[in-house]
């Protein structure tokens, strides 16, 4: 009988201690989070000293061939959220059953136990919050494609209906840019554009306007400098929008780093009609500001299947069009050679 305790004690503090080693492996190699992986590792610890002292009475008991559990199949997970997830309940589970198990047995150990599972349900909420976060920036790193449409830059044609034909050519993200509509138009448009992203699973952001994005359940905001601020906008927006900021030096980009951007677009590259006022800032800067930042940087400004070699020759890999796209004669195709362009297959 007290074998087959010792029993569930050890299996349940070598379960939650590999599950802190999966936790804190992923924060420090894939999160990158010194602060998380410090906490994963010190619990670990803990745990590793309270096997030590117990391990001369566990290790006898140890029964790895009479086991049938020893059969489940292990979970194969795909998404780095899910690894998360299972690891995490696998140290709470842990956790519980030791806290039950050990009270007899080793009841000096208990509090240990339990201030292992609070710890892990903490732990769960900040490696949730910091993982959405870097799927946040792994998606906006690997956009491509980003086509900015309105009705000032669709050649009279319906903006949903250029926005559908970006998107089945490829377009990774639209953003609508309304300068000179009413704000019952603006948010129609918005409401309509919602309707398709969300079915073709492609984000929406809605250019300067911050109400607008709000009421049309946008995925966030693209900033220009005399906009409202980042901080303002996430207030409004909350952690999971998608904040961008337009950026024509390498302090500006900096800057709008250390805000709190998700993503910087940088320009106007090339001259542009649809920027007049702004002089072109070229592709050294945007190599400059690649060697900077971390944020995922978009090149924006004059950018066509003519020049994108360019771009990705300055080492971009996300480009934002506007008359490229929203302006050819054929949407899909445009976007589509763009698109492979970027991704150097043609
Ligand atoms: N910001 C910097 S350049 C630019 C914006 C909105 C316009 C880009 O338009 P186009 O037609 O792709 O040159
Ligand atoms: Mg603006």
């Amino acid at each position: 009988m007290e074998n087959d305790l010792l029993r569930v004690v050890d299996v349940n503090l070598n379960r939650a201690r590999e599950g802190l080693r999966v936790l804190e492996d992923f924060s420090r190699f894939k999160l990158r989070d010194a602060a998380l992986a410090e906490e994963a590792r010190s619990a670990r610890h803990e745990l590793r000293a309270v096997t030590d002292r117990y391990y001369r009475r566990l290790l006898p008991a140890r029964d790895v061939s009479g086991d049938f559990g020893a059969a489940y199949a292990s979970n194969e997970h795909e998404r780095p959220e899910a690894v998360v997830t299972a690891n995490v309940r696998r140290v709470q589970e842990a956790a519980r059953v030791l806290e039950e198990t050990a009270r007899n047995l080793f009841p000096e150990a208990v509090d240990v136990f339990k201030r292992l599972r609070y710890a892990a349900y903490e732990l769960e909420q900040r490696l949730a919050a910091k993982t959405a976060a870097a799927a946040k920036v792994l998606r906006l790193r690997s956009l491509k494609l980003y086509v900015i449409v309105g009705t000032a830059h669709t050649a009279s044609r319906p903006v949903l209906d250029v926005a559908r034909q970006a998107i089945a050519g490829g377009a990774g993200i639209i953003q609508l840019r309304e300068k000179s509509l009413s704000a019952l138009d603006f948010l129609t448009s918005a409401e309509d554009l919602r309707g398709l992203t969300r079915d073709r699973g492609v984000p929406l952001i809605i250019n300067d306007r911050l109400d607008i994005a709000v009421l049309a359940g946008a995925d966030g905001v693209h900033l220009g400098q005399a906009d409202l601020p980042i901080a303002a906008a996430r207030r409004l927006l909350g952690d999971d929008a998608i904040i961008g900021v337009s950026t024509h030096s390498v302090d500006e980009a900096i800057t709008a780093e250390r805000q709190g951007a998700d993503y910087i677009g940088v320009g106007p590259i090339f001259p542009t009609p649809t920027k007049p006022d702004l002089q072109p800032v070229g592709t050294a800067l945007l190599t400059e500001v690649l060697r900077v930042v971390r944020l995922p940087v978009v090149a924006i400004g004059g950018i066509t299947s003519h020049n994108v070699g360019r771009i990705v020759a300055a080492g971009g890999s996300n480009v934002a069009v506007v008359s490229a796209v929203s302006g050819a004669v054929q949407v899909a195709e445009a976007a589509s050679l763009l698109r492979r362009q970027m991704e150097g297959s043609i």
